[in-house]
Protein backbone atom coordinates (compact mmCIF):
# COMPACT_ATOMS: atom_id res chain seq x y z
CA UNK A 1 0.00 0.00 0.00
CA UNK A 2 1.36 3.43 -0.91
CA UNK A 3 1.95 6.10 1.71
CA UNK A 4 -0.93 8.09 0.26
CA UNK A 5 -3.39 5.21 0.61
CA UNK A 6 -2.36 4.64 4.23
CA UNK A 7 -3.06 8.18 5.41
CA UNK A 8 -6.76 8.86 5.85
CA UNK A 9 -7.60 12.35 4.63
CA UNK A 10 -8.48 14.66 7.49
CA UNK A 11 -12.14 15.49 7.76
CA UNK A 12 -13.09 19.12 7.24
CA UNK A 13 -14.20 20.91 10.37
CA UNK A 14 -17.65 22.44 10.65
CA UNK A 15 -18.98 24.81 13.34
CA UNK A 16 -22.39 26.21 14.13
CA UNK A 17 -24.42 27.49 17.07
CA UNK A 18 -27.94 28.37 18.09
CA UNK A 19 -29.24 30.80 20.68
CA UNK A 20 -31.19 29.63 23.74
CA UNK A 21 -33.72 32.41 23.27
CA UNK A 22 -36.72 30.07 23.25
CA UNK A 23 -37.87 26.73 21.90
CA UNK A 24 -36.43 26.19 18.40
CA UNK A 25 -38.79 27.11 15.60
CA UNK A 26 -39.51 25.05 12.54
CA UNK A 27 -37.27 27.63 10.79
CA UNK A 28 -34.33 26.91 13.11
CA UNK A 29 -34.91 23.20 12.62
CA UNK A 30 -35.22 23.11 8.84
CA UNK A 31 -32.77 25.94 8.16
CA UNK A 32 -30.13 24.77 10.60
CA UNK A 33 -30.28 22.04 13.25
CA UNK A 34 -31.79 19.26 11.11
CA UNK A 35 -28.87 19.66 8.71
CA UNK A 36 -26.26 19.58 11.47
CA UNK A 37 -27.15 16.00 12.31
CA UNK A 38 -26.81 14.99 8.67
CA UNK A 39 -23.28 16.43 8.52
CA UNK A 40 -21.80 14.64 11.54
CA UNK A 41 -20.38 11.65 9.71
CA UNK A 42 -18.80 13.57 6.90
CA UNK A 43 -17.30 16.40 8.96
CA UNK A 44 -15.60 16.96 12.29
CA UNK A 45 -18.57 18.77 13.81
CA UNK A 46 -18.73 21.32 16.59
CA UNK A 47 -22.13 22.60 17.70
CA UNK A 48 -23.01 24.83 20.61
CA UNK A 49 -25.74 26.66 22.43
CA UNK A 50 -24.66 30.29 22.19
CA UNK A 51 -25.77 31.72 25.51
CA UNK A 52 -23.22 34.57 25.31
CA UNK A 53 -25.03 35.79 22.20
CA UNK A 54 -28.42 35.47 23.88
CA UNK A 55 -27.69 38.18 26.46
CA UNK A 56 -27.37 40.85 23.75
CA UNK A 57 -31.11 41.16 24.29
CA UNK A 58 -32.73 41.30 27.73
CA UNK A 59 -33.02 37.85 29.34
CA UNK A 60 -34.55 36.87 32.64
CA UNK A 61 -31.69 34.91 34.34
CA UNK A 62 -33.75 31.91 35.53
CA UNK A 63 -35.45 31.65 32.14
CA UNK A 64 -32.12 31.84 30.31
CA UNK A 65 -30.72 29.02 32.47
CA UNK A 66 -33.77 26.83 31.83
CA UNK A 67 -33.82 27.71 28.11
CA UNK A 68 -30.13 26.85 27.76
CA UNK A 69 -30.61 23.39 29.25
CA UNK A 70 -33.70 22.85 27.11
CA UNK A 71 -31.88 24.04 23.98
CA UNK A 72 -29.07 21.57 24.67
CA UNK A 73 -31.56 18.71 25.04
CA UNK A 74 -33.36 19.89 21.90
CA UNK A 75 -30.10 19.93 19.96
CA UNK A 76 -29.56 16.26 20.85
CA UNK A 77 -33.22 15.44 20.16
CA UNK A 78 -32.80 16.94 16.67
CA UNK A 79 -30.10 14.39 15.94
CA UNK A 80 -26.80 15.76 17.24
CA UNK A 81 -24.94 12.79 18.67
CA UNK A 82 -22.47 13.90 21.38
CA UNK A 83 -20.30 10.88 20.55
CA UNK A 84 -19.89 12.09 16.98
CA UNK A 85 -19.92 15.86 17.50
CA UNK A 86 -18.49 18.24 20.06
CA UNK A 87 -21.73 19.52 21.62
CA UNK A 88 -21.43 22.12 24.36
CA UNK A 89 -22.59 25.40 25.89
CA UNK A 90 -20.68 28.46 24.65
CA UNK A 91 -20.12 30.14 28.05
CA UNK A 92 -18.45 26.94 29.30
CA UNK A 93 -15.54 27.62 26.98
CA UNK A 94 -14.01 31.01 27.94
CA UNK A 95 -11.78 30.95 24.86
CA UNK A 96 -14.64 32.33 22.74
CA UNK A 97 -14.88 35.53 24.78
CA UNK A 98 -11.10 35.89 25.06
CA UNK A 99 -10.58 35.58 21.32
CA UNK A 100 -13.48 37.93 20.69
CA UNK A 101 -11.63 40.74 22.47
CA UNK A 102 -8.50 40.28 20.34
CA UNK A 103 -10.55 40.12 17.14
CA UNK A 104 -12.53 43.22 18.07
CA UNK A 105 -9.25 45.12 17.75
CA UNK A 106 -9.05 43.93 14.14
CA UNK A 107 -12.66 44.87 13.34
CA UNK A 108 -13.67 48.28 12.09
CA UNK A 109 -16.52 50.30 13.58
CA UNK A 110 -17.81 50.96 10.06
CA UNK A 111 -18.02 47.24 9.29
CA UNK A 112 -20.15 46.57 12.33
CA UNK A 113 -22.36 49.56 11.57
CA UNK A 114 -23.34 47.96 8.27
CA UNK A 115 -24.68 44.74 9.80
CA UNK A 116 -28.36 44.47 8.97
CA UNK A 117 -29.12 42.27 11.98
CA UNK A 118 -27.82 45.03 14.26
CA UNK A 119 -30.11 47.50 12.54
CA UNK A 120 -33.09 45.13 12.80
CA UNK A 121 -32.46 44.18 16.41
CA UNK A 122 -31.79 47.74 17.55
CA UNK A 123 -35.08 48.77 15.98
CA UNK A 124 -36.83 45.92 17.79
CA UNK A 125 -35.08 46.59 21.13
CA UNK A 126 -34.84 50.38 21.06
CA UNK A 127 -34.68 50.52 24.86
CA UNK A 128 -31.58 48.28 24.99
CA UNK A 129 -29.16 49.09 22.17
CA UNK A 130 -26.15 47.78 24.09
CA UNK A 131 -22.56 47.46 22.88
CA UNK A 132 -22.88 43.67 22.85
CA UNK A 133 -25.62 43.88 20.23
CA UNK A 134 -23.21 45.91 18.14
CA UNK A 135 -20.15 43.66 18.62
CA UNK A 136 -22.13 40.38 18.39
CA UNK A 137 -20.65 39.60 14.93
CA UNK A 138 -17.11 39.74 16.38
CA UNK A 139 -18.05 37.12 18.95
CA UNK A 140 -19.55 35.06 16.16
CA UNK A 141 -16.26 35.39 14.25
CA UNK A 142 -14.41 34.23 17.38
CA UNK A 143 -16.77 31.24 17.73
CA UNK A 144 -15.80 30.09 14.26
CA UNK A 145 -12.13 31.10 14.07
CA UNK A 146 -11.31 29.68 17.53
CA UNK A 147 -11.76 26.21 15.99
CA UNK A 148 -10.22 27.02 12.62
CA UNK A 149 -13.50 25.77 11.17
CA UNK A 150 -13.46 25.15 7.42
CA UNK A 151 -17.21 25.37 7.01
CA UNK A 152 -20.11 27.09 8.71
CA UNK A 153 -23.63 25.84 7.95
CA UNK A 154 -25.73 28.98 8.02
CA UNK A 155 -29.12 30.19 7.01
CA UNK A 156 -29.29 32.92 4.38
CA UNK A 157 -29.86 35.46 7.18
CA UNK A 158 -26.36 34.84 8.59
CA UNK A 159 -24.37 35.31 5.37
CA UNK A 160 -23.33 38.85 6.20
CA UNK A 161 -21.92 37.79 9.56
CA UNK A 162 -19.90 35.00 8.01
CA UNK A 163 -18.53 37.42 5.43
CA UNK A 164 -17.33 39.60 8.29
CA UNK A 165 -15.69 36.61 10.01
CA UNK A 166 -13.85 35.88 6.76
CA UNK A 167 -12.68 39.50 6.46
CA UNK A 168 -11.43 39.50 10.05
CA UNK A 169 -9.53 36.24 9.48
CA UNK A 170 -7.89 37.53 6.29
CA UNK A 171 -6.96 40.84 7.93
CA UNK A 172 -5.46 39.12 10.98
CA UNK A 173 -3.52 36.66 8.82
CA UNK A 174 -2.14 39.48 6.68
CA UNK A 175 -1.02 41.49 9.67
CA UNK A 176 0.29 38.75 11.96
CA UNK A 177 1.03 35.80 9.67
CA UNK A 178 -1.09 32.76 8.78
CA UNK A 179 -3.12 31.95 11.89
CA UNK A 180 -6.76 31.36 10.98
CA UNK A 181 -8.51 29.20 8.43
CA UNK A 182 -10.78 31.43 6.35
CA UNK A 183 -14.18 29.73 6.76
CA UNK A 184 -16.53 29.00 3.87
CA UNK A 185 -20.32 29.14 4.09
CA UNK A 186 -22.14 25.85 3.87
CA UNK A 187 -25.70 26.48 2.74
CA UNK A 188 -27.42 23.09 2.75
CA UNK A 189 -29.62 22.27 -0.24
CA UNK A 190 -32.65 21.84 2.00
CA UNK A 191 -31.79 24.80 4.24
CA UNK A 192 -34.66 27.03 3.22
CA UNK A 193 -35.43 30.30 4.98
CA UNK A 194 -38.86 30.00 6.54
CA UNK A 195 -41.01 33.06 7.02
CA UNK A 196 -43.46 34.11 9.72
CA UNK A 197 -46.91 32.54 9.34
CA UNK A 198 -48.49 35.86 10.24
CA UNK A 199 -46.26 38.17 8.19
CA UNK A 200 -44.58 36.16 5.43
CA UNK A 201 -42.26 39.04 4.53
CA UNK A 202 -40.49 38.58 7.92
CA UNK A 203 -38.40 35.56 8.88
CA UNK A 204 -39.83 33.08 11.35
CA UNK A 205 -38.11 33.92 14.67
CA UNK A 206 -38.33 32.19 18.01
CA UNK A 207 -38.52 35.52 19.85
CA UNK A 208 -41.48 36.77 17.79
CA UNK A 209 -44.06 38.21 20.15
CA UNK A 210 -46.92 36.73 18.14
CA UNK A 211 -47.03 33.04 19.10
CA UNK A 212 -49.04 32.26 15.94
CA UNK A 213 -46.20 33.53 13.76
CA UNK A 214 -44.05 30.46 14.23
CA UNK A 215 -44.31 26.76 14.79
CA UNK A 216 -42.15 25.60 17.67
CA UNK A 217 -40.72 22.14 17.35
CA UNK A 218 -42.29 21.09 20.67
CA UNK A 219 -45.79 22.28 19.71
CA UNK A 220 -48.40 19.52 19.92
CA UNK A 221 -50.38 18.48 16.87
CA UNK A 222 -53.48 20.55 17.71
CA UNK A 223 -51.38 23.69 18.14
CA UNK A 224 -49.55 23.06 14.87
CA UNK A 225 -52.83 22.52 13.00
CA UNK A 226 -54.32 25.69 14.52
CA UNK A 227 -51.27 27.82 13.58
CA UNK A 228 -51.32 26.62 9.99
CA UNK A 229 -55.09 27.19 9.72
CA UNK A 230 -54.51 30.80 10.78
CA UNK A 231 -51.55 31.33 8.47
CA UNK A 232 -51.80 34.45 6.31
CA UNK A 233 -52.26 33.65 2.59
CA UNK A 234 -53.85 35.72 -0.20
CA UNK A 235 -57.23 36.27 -1.81
CA UNK A 236 -56.61 33.93 -4.76
CA UNK A 237 -57.31 30.23 -4.41
CA UNK A 238 -54.38 28.74 -6.27
CA UNK A 239 -51.59 26.74 -4.67
CA UNK A 240 -48.64 27.71 -6.83
CA UNK A 241 -45.23 29.26 -6.22
CA UNK A 242 -45.22 32.74 -7.68
CA UNK A 243 -43.88 36.20 -6.90
CA UNK A 244 -46.27 38.17 -4.73
CA UNK A 245 -47.74 35.04 -3.10
CA UNK A 246 -45.47 35.23 -0.04
CA UNK A 247 -47.78 33.34 2.33
CA UNK A 248 -48.44 30.45 -0.09
CA UNK A 249 -44.80 30.36 -1.19
CA UNK A 250 -43.79 29.97 2.45
CA UNK A 251 -46.33 27.19 3.10
CA UNK A 252 -45.22 25.40 -0.06
CA UNK A 253 -41.58 25.68 1.03
CA UNK A 254 -42.44 24.20 4.42
CA UNK A 255 -44.46 21.38 2.86
CA UNK A 256 -41.65 20.65 0.43
CA UNK A 257 -39.03 20.58 3.22
CA UNK A 258 -40.95 18.05 5.30
CA UNK A 259 -42.26 15.82 2.49
CA UNK A 260 -39.46 16.10 -0.08
CA UNK A 261 -42.03 16.97 -2.80
CA UNK A 262 -41.16 19.52 -5.48
CA UNK A 263 -43.14 22.72 -6.02
CA UNK A 264 -44.65 21.28 -9.23
CA UNK A 265 -45.75 18.13 -7.41
CA UNK A 266 -47.36 20.23 -4.69
CA UNK A 267 -49.18 22.41 -7.23
CA UNK A 268 -50.51 19.28 -8.94
CA UNK A 269 -51.56 17.72 -5.63
CA UNK A 270 -53.69 20.72 -4.68
CA UNK A 271 -55.04 21.68 -8.10
CA UNK A 272 -58.74 22.51 -7.75
CA UNK A 273 -58.60 22.36 -3.93
CA UNK A 274 -58.98 25.32 -1.58
CA UNK A 275 -56.41 26.82 0.78
CA UNK A 276 -58.17 25.15 3.72
CA UNK A 277 -57.25 21.67 2.44
CA UNK A 278 -53.71 22.78 1.67
CA UNK A 279 -53.14 24.31 5.10
CA UNK A 280 -54.46 21.15 6.81
CA UNK A 281 -52.12 19.00 4.74
CA UNK A 282 -49.14 21.20 5.65
CA UNK A 283 -50.09 21.03 9.34
CA UNK A 284 -50.43 17.22 9.26
CA UNK A 285 -47.10 16.79 7.48
CA UNK A 286 -45.25 19.10 9.87
CA UNK A 287 -46.79 17.45 12.95
CA UNK A 288 -45.80 13.97 11.68
CA UNK A 289 -42.31 15.17 10.86
CA UNK A 290 -41.77 16.67 14.32
CA UNK A 291 -43.33 13.84 16.35
CA UNK A 292 -40.05 11.85 16.74
CA UNK A 293 -38.17 14.98 17.85
CA UNK A 294 -40.79 15.62 20.54
CA UNK A 295 -40.62 12.11 21.91
CA UNK A 296 -36.81 12.05 21.88
CA UNK A 297 -36.80 15.40 23.70
CA UNK A 298 -39.12 13.98 26.39
CA UNK A 299 -36.84 10.96 26.82
CA UNK A 300 -33.67 13.06 27.10
CA UNK A 301 -35.21 15.64 29.43
CA UNK A 302 -35.97 12.88 31.91
CA UNK A 303 -32.27 11.96 32.05
CA UNK A 304 -30.57 15.04 33.55
CA UNK A 305 -27.48 13.06 34.59
CA UNK A 306 -26.83 12.03 30.98
CA UNK A 307 -27.31 15.59 29.72
CA UNK A 308 -24.93 17.00 32.34
CA UNK A 309 -22.33 14.41 31.48
CA UNK A 310 -22.58 15.25 27.76
CA UNK A 311 -22.28 18.97 28.51
CA UNK A 312 -19.17 18.44 30.65
CA UNK A 313 -17.46 16.27 28.05
CA UNK A 314 -18.37 18.68 25.24
CA UNK A 315 -16.97 21.75 27.04
CA UNK A 316 -13.75 19.96 27.88
CA UNK A 317 -13.27 18.96 24.23
CA UNK A 318 -14.12 22.47 23.03
CA UNK A 319 -11.73 24.07 25.52
CA UNK A 320 -8.84 21.85 24.48
CA UNK A 321 -9.42 22.43 20.76
CA UNK A 322 -9.45 26.19 21.13
CA UNK A 323 -6.75 26.79 23.75
CA UNK A 324 -3.97 25.90 21.31
CA UNK A 325 -5.28 28.34 18.74
CA UNK A 326 -5.77 31.08 21.30
CA UNK A 327 -2.18 30.63 22.59
CA UNK A 328 -0.94 31.02 19.02
CA UNK A 329 -3.01 34.20 18.63
CA UNK A 330 -1.56 35.60 21.86
CA UNK A 331 1.98 34.91 20.67
CA UNK A 332 1.22 36.45 17.27
CA UNK A 333 -0.08 39.72 18.72
CA UNK A 334 2.88 39.99 21.12
CA UNK A 335 1.55 38.96 24.53
CA UNK A 336 4.18 37.63 26.96
CA UNK A 337 3.95 33.84 27.48
CA UNK A 338 2.05 32.81 30.59
CA UNK A 339 4.49 30.43 32.39
N1 LIG B 1 -36.73 31.42 9.74
C1 LIG B 1 -35.60 30.74 9.57
N2 LIG B 1 -35.44 29.95 8.48
C2 LIG B 1 -34.30 29.25 8.30
N3 LIG B 1 -33.26 29.26 9.17
C3 LIG B 1 -33.36 30.02 10.27
N4 LIG B 1 -32.53 30.25 11.31
C4 LIG B 1 -33.13 31.10 12.17
N5 LIG B 1 -34.34 31.43 11.72
C5 LIG B 1 -34.53 30.79 10.54
C6 LIG B 1 -31.22 29.65 11.46
O1 LIG B 1 -31.17 29.06 12.75
C7 LIG B 1 -29.83 29.11 13.22
C8 LIG B 1 -29.80 29.52 14.65
O2 LIG B 1 -30.28 30.82 14.78
P1 LIG B 1 -30.13 31.59 16.17
O3 LIG B 1 -31.07 31.05 17.14
O4 LIG B 1 -28.74 31.60 16.62
O5 LIG B 1 -30.46 33.06 15.82
P2 LIG B 1 -31.43 33.68 14.82
O6 LIG B 1 -30.97 33.48 13.44
O7 LIG B 1 -31.62 35.10 15.26
O8 LIG B 1 -32.78 32.82 15.03
P3 LIG B 1 -34.14 33.30 15.58
O9 LIG B 1 -35.04 32.13 15.70
O10 LIG B 1 -34.65 34.45 14.74
O11 LIG B 1 -33.77 33.78 17.03
P4 LIG B 1 -34.09 35.15 17.75
O12 LIG B 1 -35.59 35.32 17.60
O13 LIG B 1 -33.68 34.94 19.16
O14 LIG B 1 -33.32 36.22 17.07
C9 LIG B 1 -29.06 30.03 12.29
O15 LIG B 1 -28.22 29.24 11.46
C10 LIG B 1 -30.12 30.69 11.49
O16 LIG B 1 -29.68 31.00 10.17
Amino acid sequence: MSQQEMTTPQKKRIFSGIQPTGVFTLGNYIGAVRNWGALQDEYESIYCIVDLHAITVMQEPAALRANTMRAYALMLACGIDPKKSVAFIQSHNPNHAELSWVLSCSTMFGELSRMTQFKDKSARHADNINAGLFTYPVLMAADILAYNADLVPIGADQKQHLELARNIAVRFNQRFGQTFTVPEPYVPASGARLMSLQDPTKKMSKSDENANACVFILDDKDTIMRKFKRAVTDSEAEVCYREGKDGINNLMTIYSCVTGKTMDEITAEFAGKGYGDFKSAVGEAVADHLAPVRSEFARLSADKAYLNECIAIGSEQAYRMTRKILSKVYRRVGFVDHK
